[in-house]
């Protein structure tokens, strides 16, 4: 008879940002009112639930690995304390660029219960040398197959302190994605696919081609139609397709929505503009249920793009592209950076101006974030250009828009400041809210919603940024 396994359990932590999307928060609580830090603490969860609360793909896909004897259990931080009561065997940790000293103080409380700790994600992939001291184990890259690894291991006994893969995981493998770890009402969907990984571009601020690759590796067309029909079974609300560009190869995107025409979903996306350009995967991409789509617009100054290595935006075909999606029924979500190195004080007018024409239903314009281990971020450190030290990553937290990381090249930062908050306080206001969800071609409450929500998002980012200029003893004259 073969020896009997102890059941074993695994916890799987999801850690939460200490700003921006998980729950926009003033970046300093001190000096404000009790009424003004209620009304923070509402939106902020308001936010959380309303906005982004999606379920974390990485760990669906960690808890999809089955082994007899092995039971696992997600911890979503935004939701949840931790179960510290009880007994666990092994505690995986999620551990983004950005939020990285939570993570490596919930793995230190862990291991001083005696409970091992495992670190996988971007962080642990890009810098596992930061990581060694911090965990019993390492998964460094893409953990489909390490995992199961991992899992075996500890059945077996003790897990090794490294688990290295030699290559991406070969996509047209199926591993089906379940959600019987999630409580899924607690989302505002959990209907989370990625269909493709790895990025062809190499924009220097983006670290996804250094995590997945540059090449692009497909999940097979029947498994995504698959897991979206097992999906609706569970939860008939919106699809989120998370790839990085959902029309990277649009063969593949146009075999694939095909199929999902006729399962009658609704989805949002990310995709680049020049989806505007090809009329037929536009019309299936309507057809198929598409409903908005993020698109990376970064720079109008085609000196920026250049800069940053963003080859595949040229500016003079963006506003007809955007014009083009819209009018295919499908919503823009135009995402703008403010602050590249081609960029002047001209570029303000010249955003607003974009926006109105080409009537971008959802607008952000965000600042640079410089994420450690991104060439941007190697050459801002270079040129001596980074406002904190490079080897503190604490510093390069993840923020909405609320402070400045590096000095702009061509605006000097009392002027780039001022002149954020003033674009900012006349993009988002009450009136335009109104008013894009007007003229949204659909979803119009969801328009109306982030675009209050941003009302608010953004107004935070004011009061941050003029803090931050005082503090850099540059004045507080002229910030909005
Ligand atoms: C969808 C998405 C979002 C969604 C949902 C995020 C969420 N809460 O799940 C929204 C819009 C809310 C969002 C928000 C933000 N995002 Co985002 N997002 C993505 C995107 C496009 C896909 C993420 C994903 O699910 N990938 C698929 C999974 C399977 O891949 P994975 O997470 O890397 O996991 C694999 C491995 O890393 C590893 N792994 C991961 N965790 C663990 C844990 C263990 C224990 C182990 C063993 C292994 C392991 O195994 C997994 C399977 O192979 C990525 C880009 C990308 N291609 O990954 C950016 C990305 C993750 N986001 C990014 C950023 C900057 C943000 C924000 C900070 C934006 C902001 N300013 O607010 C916030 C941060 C919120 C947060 N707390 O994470 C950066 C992160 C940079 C980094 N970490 O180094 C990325 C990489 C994009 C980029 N390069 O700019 N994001
Ligand atoms: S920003 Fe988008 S297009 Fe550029 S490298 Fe990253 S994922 Fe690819």
């Amino acid at each position: 008879m073969p020896e009997a396994v102890q059941p074993k359990s695994v916890l799987l932590v999801f850690v939460q940002a200490s700003s921006g999307v998980d729950g926009a928060a003033s970046l300093d609580g001190t000096g404000k009112g009790a009424i003004a830090l209620m009304k923070d603490r509402v939106m902020s969860g308001l936010i959380k639930r309303a906005q982004f609360a999606i379920p974390p793909l990485s760990l669906m896909i960690l808890s999809s690995v089955k082994l007899p004897g092995i039971t696992q259990e997600i911890c979503d931080l935004r939701f949840d304390r931790l179960p510290l009561d009880r007994h666990w065997d092994l505690v995986g940790i999620s551990v983004q660029t950005g939020a990285v000293r939570p993570a490596f103080e919930i793995a230190s409380l862990f291991r001083s219960r005696g409970t091992p700790v495992v670190l996988g994600g971007p962080y642990v992939s890009i810098f596992p040398e930061r990581c060694r001291d911090q965990a019993d184990v390492l998964v460094i890259g893409e953990a489909d197959d390490l995992w199961k690894e991992v899992l075996e291991d500890l059945r077996k006994g003790v897990p090794k302190p490294e688990y290295r893969g030699s290559g991406f995981p070969d996509l047209s493998v199926s591993r089906p994605v379940d959600k019987s770890a999630l409580d899924i009402g607690r989302y505002f969907t959990t209907n989370v696919v990625q269909t493709t990984r790895g990025c062809p571009y190499s924009c220097d601020f983006c670290n996804v081609h250094i995590m997945n690759g540059h090449k692009l590796r497909h999940r097979p067309v029947d498994e995504v139609v698959r897991e979206v029909e097992g999906f609706l079974e569970q939860d008939r609300r919106i699809f989120f397709f998370l790839d990085d560009t959902v029309n990277a190869d649009e063969a593949y995107a146009a075999e694939l929505f095909s199929r999902l025409v006729p399962l009658k979903i609704k989805w949002v996306g990310q995709a680049t503009t020049l989806l505007g350009e090809n009329a037929r995967l536009l019309e299936i991409f309507a057809k198929s249920g598409c409903g908005a789509l993020l698109v990376g617009i970064e720079s109008l100054a085609d000196e920026s793009n250049r800069a940053h290595h963003k080859f595949h935006n040229p500016s003079v075909r963006q506003s007809q592209c955007i014009k083009a999606i819209r009018a295919a029924g499908i919503c823009v979500y135009g995402s703008f950076i403010f602050g590249l190195d081609g960029d002047t004080l001209a570029m303000p007018e010249i955003i607003e101006a974009f926006i109105e024409d080409t009537g971008i239903d959802v607008p952000g314009i965000n600042l640079l974030r410089p994420i450690p281990g991104t060439d941007v971020f190697n050459r801002l450190a270079a040129e001596g250009r980074l406002l904190h030290p490079s080897d503190d990553h604490d510093a390069f937290r993840f923020s909405w828009g609320q402070e400045m990381l590096y000095l702009p090249r061509q605006i000097p930062l009392d002027e780039f400041i001022p002149s954020y908050t003033a674009l900012t306080s006349r993009v988002f206001t009450l009136r335009h809210a109104i008013e894009r969800a007007m003229r949204a071609p659909t979803l119009p409450s969801a328009v109306l919603m982030f675009n209050m929500l941003y009302v608010h998002m953004y107004g935070l980012s004011r009061k941050d940024l003029r803090k931050q200029l005082v503090e850099l003893g540059r004045g507080e004259q002229n910030v909005m």
